[in-house]
């Protein structure tokens, strides 16, 4: 398999990090999607990373996709319960953490791309408010839990520290940190594992 991704985005870390916690080989390939000359859209027609090669050539997008894929390739370090309400739930918290990173990533594109007399003050306070309530909603759904599905590591806890990680790197502005305390225990504790360490964003 062939992940091409970038150092930044926060959904190639999530990949990267199940591909590490799976053990599973692959290459990784950096694209700047942003640049004049991405030939991603040959890949993925959404333009986007990450996008996986398959062994048998076809592509692979949107890391939820991606993720839950390789949960079932080997038995190593189950990041999802076969179904029911259990799998449900992390995939609900895959969801929270991905939306709220939509969201940042729509303010960071609407501050970047646009020049400023375009921004939309509205829209920016409409999406930081999305973050606001997710990551109160992750901190209230995590209490005093060792782990967001209880006391087990799992996709959740994957998806929910590539999203605080990410908004460390991006709006070191937001005090999440100091908001929510249990999320930051809970980030720090992901931090040392090999996976997250090898991947923290750059
Ligand atoms: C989101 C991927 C994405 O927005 C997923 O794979 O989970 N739901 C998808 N990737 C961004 C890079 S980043 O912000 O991490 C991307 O490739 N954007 C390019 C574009 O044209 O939107």
């Amino acid at each position: 398999m062939k992940l091409i991704g970038s150092l930044a985005s926060p959904y190639v870390r999530k990949v990267r990090v199940v591909l590490a916690e799976k053990k599973l080989d692959y290459q990784f390939e950096l694209e700047n999607v942003w640049a004049s000359e991405t030939t991603i859209q040959k890949l993925n027609p959404l333009g986007k990373v990450p996008s996986l090669i398959m062994e048998d050539g076809t592509v692979m997008i949107d890391s939820r996709v991606m993720v839950e894929y390789l949960d079932t390739l080997t038995p190593v370090c189950k990041l999802l319960p076969p179904n029911g309400r259990e799998r449900a739930d992390i995939k609900c918290w895959e969801a929270l953490a991905d939306g709220v990173l939509d969201a940042g990533v729509l303010v960071r594109l609407e501050r970047t791309l646009r020049p400023p007399e375009q921004q939309s003050e509205d829209w920016i306070a409409r999406q930081l408010r999305k973050v606001e309530l997710g990551l109160a909603s992750m901190a209230d759904k995590l209490g005093e839990q060792a782990y967001c599905a209880g006391i087990h590591y799992s996709l959740a806890d994957v998806a929910v520290g590539c999203a605080l990680g990410w908004f460390s790197f991006r709006f070191p502005e937001i005090d999440w940190r100091g908001a929510h305390p249990n999320l930051a225990r809970l980030h720090d504790k992901l931090a040392e594992r090999p996976s997250f360490k090898d991947t923290v964003p750059q």
